[in-house]
């Protein structure tokens, strides 16, 4: 079958962000009704060895753009935001190169980019190429709906002061009326554009109108003010989730093998799993608040601690916990939540993590750490009644064992089991054959596979 059209995919490299848009990719790929389209993904090589690991996929062509280091040198030193900052710094130069010799390649211009939201830049390229623009929003709707408020967020902060931040609510973003100023993303409450991150979004903020659908990995029943109030701002807004419902992801191969055995040994809903994601790992005082809630409580855990953090835990816990816990450097989290012998969810509250927890109706206790995760633990404490947060915000012995106890035993939990288990109805019926998610999926193929994106 003869290709008519070029998808050029640009992906961010950090956190998780490039695993989900090659997830909504590989799903594009493979519909039957996208024969004749094929993808060119640009993201960094570090990224893609890790997201492709090594796996090929028909109508996928993989390319490495430059990560903004000197040539020939990796990132070493350094924090996440440095390099994200090169990376940032080598935009949009980095992307154009790779464009270019994938249409040599493939002997076919680009007829639609699809990018990662944070990649603003992406509307002047389509915009200088005469193509649609589909931006891909890797977190929650109520995140988006608050950078899109950043300009009234902003004066509402310079008439109130810094002193009243605490108390003032969102009464004027819809369906987050009940959110604090202190709830939102670090990036809008620092109000300063000199951060590379803040002026990143800030820019995308400008363009995402001008995008020819705004796509989310969520579904439209979860936040269905918000979602009104997105598609009115957007030329179109796709909740096409969630993903790992209604999409086949990437398998580990066998990795993990080890603690699924682990749960098949455990009782029904007696464990505590814990994970704080790609990017951060708690301050030792935390972590010892956490260590010594766990060892007390005594519930079943599985915690996913990278190699090293591992020196933060407190001497002797690992043979004083052996007999009910179990400690791994990587979990195989999907099936993990799967799994029926777990309790409650522990977790930073990352948007895939709290979507993964939704899909399989296990209950979380937030503690989040910055962007956009602090909002998130608000709806799911406040507005979908899914999970609690830490009192205080952080992880205490007693406040700890405080949130476990009200999930593992008291009412407050039986409450919070039953409307997580009520949302994951509402994500399974939106990705069935004449679900939302459904129906916006398949909108979002006559998007890409149009030339023009109409
Ligand atoms: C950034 O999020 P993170 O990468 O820190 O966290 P998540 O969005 O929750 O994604 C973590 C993913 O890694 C998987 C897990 C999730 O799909 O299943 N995982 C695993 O398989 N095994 C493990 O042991 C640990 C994790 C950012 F920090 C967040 O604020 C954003 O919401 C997010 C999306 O933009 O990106």
């Amino acid at each position: 079958m003869a290709i008519h059209s070029h998808i050029g995919v640009l992906a961010f490299p950090f956190g998780t962000h490039a695993a989900p848009l090659l997830t909504l990719v590989r799903r594009l790929a493979t519909d039957s009704s996208s024969r004749g389209i094929t993808f060119s993904f640009f993201n960094t090589a570090k990224s893609n060895s890790a997201i492709f690991s090594g796996q090929e996929f028909d109508n996928i062509k993989v390319y490495d753009v430059w990560d903004g280091t000197h040539e020939g040198e990796a990132f070493t030193g350094g924090n996440i935001l440095e390099a994200m900052q090169l990376f940032l710094s080598a935009t949009p130069g980095n992307f154009e190169k790779v464009m270019k010799e994938a249409e040599v390649e493939s002997g076919m211009k680009i007829s639609c980019l699809l990018s990662d939201a944070f990649l603003w830049f992406t509307c002047d390229l389509a915009e200088g190429r005469g193509i649609p623009w589909v931006s891909f929003w890797t977190a929650a709707s109520c995140s988006l709906s608050a950078h899109m408020y950043t300009d009234q967020i902003w004066s509402l902060m310079r008439s109130t002061g810094a002193a009243k931040t605490e108390e003032k609510t969102l009464s004027f973003v819809p369906g987050m009326t009940s959110a604090h100023l202190s709830d939102l993303p670090g990036e809008i409450l620092s109000n300063n554009l000199e951060s590379p991150l803040t002026l990143m979004i800030y820019k995308m903020v400008q363009k995402l109108p001008k995008s020819t659908a705004v796509v989310v990995n969520s579904f439209e029943e979860i936040d269905p003010i918000i979602t009104n109030d997105l598609k009115s701002k957007f030329q179109n807004f796709l909740n096409i989730g969630p993903s790992i419902l209604s999409s086949p992801t990437l398998s580990n191969g066998d990795s993990g093998q080890e603690c699924l055995l682990w749960l098949e040994k455990q009782r029904h809903a007696s464990v505590i799993y814990i994970s704080f994601g790609t990017v951060t790992t708690p301050q030792p005082t935390e972590m010892a608040a956490l260590a010594e809630a766990l060892e007390t409580s005594e519930f079943p855990f599985l915690w996913s601690l990278r190699d090293n953090a591992m020196k933060l835990l407190p001497e002797g816990f690992l043979e004083r916990t052996s007999k009910f816990g179990m400690i791994v450097s990587w979990a195989p989290q999907l099936k993990v939540l799967e799994n029926p012998s777990v309790g409650a969810f522990i977790t930073h509250c990352g948007w895939n993590s709290i979507l993964e927890s939704i899909s399989y109706g296990v209950p979380m206790i937030c503690r989040p750490f910055f962007g956009d995760q602090n909002l998130n633990s608000k709806m799911v404490e406040d507005v979908w009644k899914i999970g609690v947060r830490l009192e205080g915000g952080v992880f205490t012995k007693n406040g700890t064992i405080e949130a476990l106890h009200s999930i593992m035993l008291n009412e407050t939990g039986k409450a919070i089991r039953e409307n997580i288990n009520k949302l994951k109805q509402k994500a399974q019926n939106a990705v069935k054959f004449d679900g939302t998610s459904t129906k916006n999926f398949k909108a979002l193929l006559e998007l890409i596979k149009s030339p023009r994106g109409i």
